[in-house]
């Protein structure tokens, strides 16, 4: 109930980091008033789902971060490899402003909010993590989004001395991603800089990822180095890799199944070995907010 972040956000619901942190240190006083251990308490969904947040230990234990090994616990073993001060952003293509950012620049001309999100990854597995960010939107008006501009295309660092998974050929390295421009400016949209108000950890994209709420969770590219405006839909990695299984739009949909396993439900992390499936939502929970961004499309057929 501390941070309660309910499904009809707006840009202007957003919370400064200033006066999230005052509101913590009320909260925390009225909940030591009232006798409770800690302030960390489930917090309700506005569809009425638990949103109660997993643990930093499992959030950082199992992780897809294909760039350091395939296996879940990989990144929690190598990507302590991974340099990430200093750390550089190009930003290029159709903006007014194309350049190299500063990572610490660019965090000190945004606002640090927190976003508690359920993230469903495409295997049928979910979280719900909650993360600290600013919304994409903010750092594309920073360089400034020219006319023209439709989509929006990110790129991972590839870095063969410190990830030792590139030498694998599983995807065409770099990982890269892309939204069009009107998803990446959703609101829901946010690059994360950290969880649980600790800078992120290497293994769940240090220093700056995406984060996309209602997408399977590879559209969230990790460890983003290179973001460019462009007039043509980008290439993705997964659907470069397997253009059958997955295709440029990957929302959250129970109703599509993957061609070898089914998506009408997931099994939550840290639920326990017996732990029941629970059904998936449609667009991962966030339908009432994003699903006009869809209307007239065909979501069978644009995957
Ligand atoms: N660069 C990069 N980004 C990535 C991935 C990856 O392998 N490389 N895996 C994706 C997948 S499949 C998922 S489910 C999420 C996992 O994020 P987490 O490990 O922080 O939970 O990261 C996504 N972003
Ligand atoms: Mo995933």
């Amino acid at each position: 109930m501390a941070h309660r972040w309910n499904n009809t956000l707006t840009r202007a619901d957003t919370t400064p980091y200033a006066a999230y942190l005052n509101r913590r240190q009320v909260i925390a006083g009225l909940a030591a008033g009232a006798g409770l251990g800690s302030i960390a308490g489930p917090a309700l969904a506005a569809d009425g789902g638990d949103l109660t947040p997993n643990t930093w230990d499992e959030i950082t234990n199992y992780c897809n971060f294909y760039e350091f090994g395939t296996r879940k616990d990989d990144p929690a073993k190598y990507a302590h490899l991974l340099t990430t001060t200093p750390w550089q952003i190009e930003i290029d293509g159709l903006v007014d402003r194309p350049g190299t950012y500063d990572f610490q620049t660019i965090l000190s001309e945004m606002t640090i909010e927190e976003r508690i999100y359920r993230f469903r990854c495409v295997e049928a597995w979910s979280m719900v993590i909650p993360w600290n960010g600013f919304e994409l939107a903010d750092l594309l008006d920073l360089a400034g989004v020219q006319e023209g501009a439709k989509y929006v295309a990110f790129e991972t660092a590839l870095r063969p001395d410190e990830m030792p998974g590139v030498q694998y050929p599983v995807i065409d390295w770099p990982y890269v991603e892309g939204l069009r421009l009107d998803e990446a400016l959703h609101p829901l949209t946010i690059m994360a800089t950290g969880i649980y108000d600790r800078p992120i950890a290497k293994q769940n994209g240090a220093p700056i990822r995406l984060v996309v709420p209602w997408k399977y969770g590879f559209k969230s590219i990790k460890s983003i180095v290179r973001i460019t405006l462009t007039e043509s839909e980008p290439p993705t990695a997964w659907n470069k890799a397997n253009p059958r299984e997955y295709g440029f739009y990957s929302n959250v949909n129970p109703d599509v199944d993957h061609p070898r396993w089914s998506q009408a439900s997931e099994r939550q992390i840290g639920g326990g070995l017996f732990s029941k499936r629970v059904p998936t939502l449609m667009f991962n929970g966030y339908a009432e907010e994003v699903a006009p961004m869809y209307a007239g499309m065909d979501l069978n057929a644009q995957f």
